[in-house]
C-alpha cells in the first residue's frame, strides 16, 4: 500500500467520488449515490441512521450530518487533524502533538479497522455471548445485565497497534504505514473480564480467551471474519481486563467499537476487539483470523532484515516493547533561545511500568534525567517532563528515552526487523530551532 498522508477533508476537496470510494468503501455512480450499497453501511454507522433517499443523494456530496461550518469532511466526533493511511477501511493516527492530553480524548484516539464496521448499533439490542470448549456454563447477558450483574470500574490503559512505527522498517512492511500515532491511553469503563469468564464456569483445561467482534470482512463475505484475536488465560483473569461499555465516561465512539469491546492493556491492541459480540474460552491457543502466519507475530530469533521465516518459527506478540513519546514541543518549533523549553511526552512498558526516562539535546553523547509520574493506575502511561535550557540559537534534536522496570531501554535505532514491521520502539525524535 502506497503511504497516503493527506488530511480527511484534502481528500474530499481534491476527489469527492473518490473520496466516497476511499472512505465509504465503494464507489458511487458519477451523479448519484446508486450502486452504492456497500458503502451505505459505513456511511449509515457514521451518520447514525440509514440514509432513505440514498439512491438520489449526489455521488460525493460531504453528508451534512458530518460537516461543520470550519472543516469540509470530518468523521463525527473524531478530530480532523488525524492523518488518514488508508480509507477503506478507515485507518488513521494521531500527530504526536495532539497526543499530549494526560487522557486521550475519544476524538484524538488513533483508529485501527481490519474490516468493515458494523452499521449502527444500539446498547440496548446488544448482546454478549460467552461459549467456547472451556465454558462450563455458556451465557448470554445484554448490556443492561453485564452492568446490573457486575461491578462497574475504570482504568486508563495504554492501547497501541502492533504495527505502531512500521513505517520506518527497511525493507518496508505491507501494512498500514503508522508512523508514531497509533496508540492511546483513554480511561475505560467496564466491567472485569475475570468476573464475566467466572460467572459462565472456567474449566481446568482452559488456556486462552478469544473475542468476536459484529465488523464484517472486507470482501463482504460472511462466512469470513475481519479479525478475531485472543489471550493466554492468565492475561484475560487480571484485574486491569476490561469489557468496555464506555470510554473517559462516555459512550464508545462508533469506529472504537461502540457498544462493546475488551481492553486489554499493555499488549498489541489487536487483542481489544471492537464491537464485542462473543467471547470464547478456548482449550488451545485460538486459531481466529489474525492469529496465525505472520499476523502480530514476530520471529522467535532474530533475523536478518529482509529474511523469510518459516511459520514455526514465528512467536505470538504478548506485552509490547518499552517506548516513549515527545508530546510538546511539536516538531519544528522556534523557541526563543533565552527562555527555558518545557519538553515533556509520556511513557510506557507494556506489562511492565517506565523507571526512568532520559533526554539528549545532543544526538545521545549526553542524557539528562527527566522527571517522571506514576501512573494511574497499572497500564497507563506515565507523564515525563524536563525543563530544557537550549545553549546557544540553531538546529536541535531532542531525543527521548524511557527503560523499563526491567531495565530494558528503547534502542535509538530500529530494533529487530520482522515480516509485517510489528514493535518498532526506537527513541521518538523532535526537531527544535533556538532562535
Ligand atoms: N472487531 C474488531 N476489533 C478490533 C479491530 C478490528 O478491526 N475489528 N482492530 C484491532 C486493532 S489491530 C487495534 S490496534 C485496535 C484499535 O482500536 P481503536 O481503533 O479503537 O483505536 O482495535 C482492535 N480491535
Ligand atoms: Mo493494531
Amino acid at each position: 500500500m502506497k503511504r497516503q498522508k493527506k488530511g480527511l477533508h484534502a481528500l474530499y476537496a481534491a476527489d469527492p467520488i473518490g473520496a466516497d470510494e476511499r472512505v465509504f468503501g465503494r464507489r458511487s455512480h458519477p451523479l448519484t449515490r446508486r450502486g452504492f450499497l456497500s458503502g451505505l453501511g459505513t456511511m449509515s454507522a457514521a451518520l447514525g441512521a440509514d440514509v432513505v433517499f440514498h439512491a438520489t443523494m449526489p455521488a460525493g456530496l460531504i453528508p451534512a450530518a458530518l460537516a461543520d461550518s470550519s472543516a469540509p469532511f470530518t468523521l463525527t466526533g473524531k478530530d480532523p487533524r488525524l492523518t488518514l493511511l488508508h480509507a477503506r477501511p478507515i485507518n488513521a493516527e494521531t500527530p504526536a502533538h495532539l497526543l499530549d492530553e494526560n487522557v486521550t480524548s475519544a476524538a484524538r484516539m488513533f483508529v485501527r479497522n481490519n474490516g468493515i464496521p458494523p452499521a449502527a448499533a444500539t446498547a440496548a439490542d446488544w448482546t454478549l455471548t460467552v461459549g467456547g470448549e472451556s465454558a462450563r456454563q455458556p451465557k448470554r447477558f445484554s448490556i443492561a445485565e453485564l452492568k446490573k450483574r457486575f461491578t462497574t470500574v475504570s482504568q486508563q490503559l495504554v492501547i497501541e497497534c502492533g504495527g505502531n512505527g512500521r513505517a520506518e522498517f527497511q525493507p518496508p512492511a505491507s501494512g498500514n504505514q503508522w508512523t508514531l500515532g497509533a496508540v492511546a491511553c483513554p480511561v475505560f469503563d467496564g466491567v472485569r473480564l475475570a468476573d464475566v469468564l467466572e460467572d459462565c464456569g472456567i474449566a481446568e483445561d482452559a488456556v486462552y480467551v478469544a473475542y468476536t467482534g459484529a465488523d464484517r470482512h472486507l470482501s463482504g463475505d460472511p462466512d469470513k471474519q475481519a479479525i478475531s484475536r485472543g489471550i493466554p488465560l492468565a492475561k484475560a483473569l487480571e484485574p486491569e481486563s476490561l469489557i468496555a461499555f464506555g470510554m473517559n465516561g462516555e459512550a464508545l465512539h462508533p469506529l472504537h467499537g461502540h457498544p462493546l469491546r475488551l481492553a486489554i492493556g499493555g499488549w498489541p491492541g489487536s487483542v481489544s476487539g471492537k464491537w464485542l459480540q462473543g467471547l470464547l474460552i478456548r482449550d488451545r491457543v485460538h486459531d481466529g483470523a489474525k492469529m496465525g502466519g505472520s499476523s502480530y507475530r514476530v520471529p522467535c530469533e532474530p533475523v536478518a532484515p529482509g529474511a523469510t521465516v518459516a511459520a514455526e518459527d514465528m512467536c505470538i506478540i504478548e506485552s509490547m516493547p518499552v517506548k516513549s513519546l515527545i508530546t510538546a514541543p511539536q516538531t519544528g518549533l522556534r523557541h526563543p533561545q533565552a527562555e527555558p523549553l518545557e519538553v515533556r511526552g509520556h511513557a510506557w512498558g507494556g506489562d511492565l511500568s517506565v523507571a526512568q526516562v532520559e533526554l539528549s539535546m545532543d544526538f545521545g553523547q549526553s542524557w539528562l534525567q527527566a522527571a517522571l509520574e506514576p501512573p494511574a493506575n497499572r497500564l497507563a502511561w506515565q507523564r515525563w517532563s524536563l525543563l530544557l535550557q537550549l545553549p546557544q540559537r540553531g538546529y536541535y534534536e531532542l531525543w527521548a528515552r524511557a527503560t523499563d522496570s526491567a531495565g530494558r531501554a528503547q534502542p535509538m535505532v530500529l530494533p529487530g526487523w520482522n515480516p509485517k514491521g510489528y514493535l518498532n520502539n526506537a527513541t521518538h525524535r523532535v526537531a527544535v530551532y533556538a532562535v
